[in-house]
């Protein structure tokens, strides 16, 4: 994939793009942004109509003058557009040589060339018409396949997240002019003292608040980027088959050997309208080679990992125990159930059979549950991304090194407060570092 160009000049070029779905189509969407977009309509597909009104226009190669589509134009002048620059769209037909036709066309206006995968969105970033914390949204909504991720994408994209660091930044800013006035007006004591204590308990209502919004059990995270369930448990119980059965096809390799599986495997499922990553894990026992071993590692640090750990006990050889270190995020299933001599009191807190089904429908509806409660947190946003958990940590640690016991002159609590605004300024793109910003653009695909 091709990284946003970051230098000023590229800036100044008009752009095109595809933005609709790729192939053979009815109709396409070519966008247009940059100072020549309306030229780029004077010379394919003039005369130049009315802003924001569509237009059904003959297209013409602007050295040529041969027509090569009819479609209907649309023109946005900067900077009410969602670039924030000149910007016009040409719905032309969707076939591939209407298609090569138009952006022949295109690259024939001076100063007009492809754009590069999230240019218009950078560009919509650099006017200002799209803080860092949206555009994520907007890509995340493009790159949703679960329910709960569009929702949670669709909140973020329309401005929630932003919102709220925003806010809170704000805020902090506010603080940090009280607490410097603390240091202005320092040879009047009754002033300084108020305004400092003022500042502090404004630090502390802000860090409280910002803690309790850390303190969301990842929920956002989790609708994000999947829960994470690991299949653990001794070798030979039936974890690749139970794997398999969740996944409805064959993921990873079945045998009667004890120790098939060496790696860790992974299928993502829709559970219930939220994303989970099931991983399949090696056998956990002493007796094992060198290869086995590294795979019995892995498994042990997935299941450390993990957000639920599925402890899959064989009905027909219920040997060992739960691992202690399984702690809360365990549940015990019992396979095999359907096998001769089968022993189905084993204490578990479910029994399947990998191989005929039976209590599988109930397992997927017992973990559609759990990950249903994991991420419900009532109305609040929940942190979306890593990057984004960072920040607010360190804005966190900021702010606490202000409040216990205050023995911080206030020009130091000034620069905490400073440090804390920045943390959240980065979330949004208000302070932003490059390669931040080519890291998150580089993510959205041509035509955005
Ligand atoms: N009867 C019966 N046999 C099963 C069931 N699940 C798995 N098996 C059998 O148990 C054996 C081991 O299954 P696997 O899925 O490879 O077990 P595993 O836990 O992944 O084993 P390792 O990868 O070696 O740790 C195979 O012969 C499976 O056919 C089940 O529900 N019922
Ligand atoms: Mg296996």
């Amino acid at each position: 994939m091709m990284t946003a160009p970051t230098s000023a000049d590229a800036t100044h070029d008009t752009v095109f793009a595809l933005s609709s779905g790729a192939g053979r189509t009815a109709l396409a969407v070519v966008r247009v942004s940059g100072p020549a977009a309306g030229l780029v309509l004077d010379r394919i597909a003039a005369p130049r109509p009315k802003p924001r009104f569509g237009a059904f226009r003959k297209l013409r190669h602007p050295d040529t003058a041969e027509e090569f589509d009819h479609a209907l134009v649309l023109w946005f002048p900067g900077p009410n557009s969602e670039t924030g620059e000149d910007l016009c769209e040409l719905h032309i037909h969707g076939g591939r040589a209407v298609l090569s036709a138009t952006f022949e066309a295109l690259a024939a206006v001076p100063g007009c060339r492809p754009a590069t995968a999230g240019e218009f969105a950078r560009r919509a970033f650099e006017n200002g018409k799209l803080d860092l914390t949206t555009a994520e949204g907007i890509i995340d909504l493009i790159d949703a396949d679960t329910d709960a991720q569009r929702r949670q994408a669709l909140r973020q994209a329309s401005g929630d997240l932003s919102k709220l660091y925003e806010s809170w930044r704000q805020a902090l800013i506010g603080t940090r002019a009280l607490m410097e006035s603390a240091i202005d007006f320092s040879d009047e004591a009754d002033v300084s003292e108020s305004a400092e204590k003022q500042a502090l308990a404004e630090a502390m209502r802000l860090a409280n608040e910002i803690k309790s919004h850390l303190e969301d059990g990842r929920r956002g995270e989790i609708v994000r980027e999947g829960f994470r369930i690991v299949l653990a448990g001794p070798p030979n119980v039936g974890k690749s088959s139970l794997m398999n059965a969740l996944a409805r096809r064959d993921v990873a390799i079945v045998s009667d050997e004890p120790g098939t599986t060496r790696d860790v495997l992974e299928v993502r499922l829709d559970l219930g309208g939220y994303m989970a990553i099931v991983a399949d894990t090696a056998g956990l026992r002493d007796a094992a080679g060198t290869i086995e071993q590294e795979g019995i590692r892995r498994a042990r640090q997935r299941a450390a990992e993990a957000d639920l750990v599925l402890w899959i006990i064989d009905a027909t050889a219920p040997a060992r125990d739960v691992p202690t270190e399984l702690g809360t995020r365990g549940l015990r299933v019992l396979n095999k159930i359907d096998a001769p001599g089968a022993d189905v009191r084993v204490p578990a807190d479910h029994a399947v059979s990998a191989l005929t089904g039976v209590g599988l429908p109930e397992l997927v509806a017992m973990l559609a549950g759990i990950v249903r409660e994991a991420t419900s947190g009532g109305d609040a946003p929940a942190i979306t991304q890593v990057r984004h958990r960072q920040q607010i940590e360190a804005c966190l640690e900021a702010l606490e090194a202000i409040q216990s016991p205050n023995t911080l002159a206030p020009e130091i609590a000034a620069e905490q407060l400073r440090l804390a605004a920045d943390a959240l300024g980065r979330i949004v793109g208000r302070i932003d570092p490059e390669d931040v910003l080519d890291q998150v653009f580089a993510r959205f695909c041509i035509g955005k």
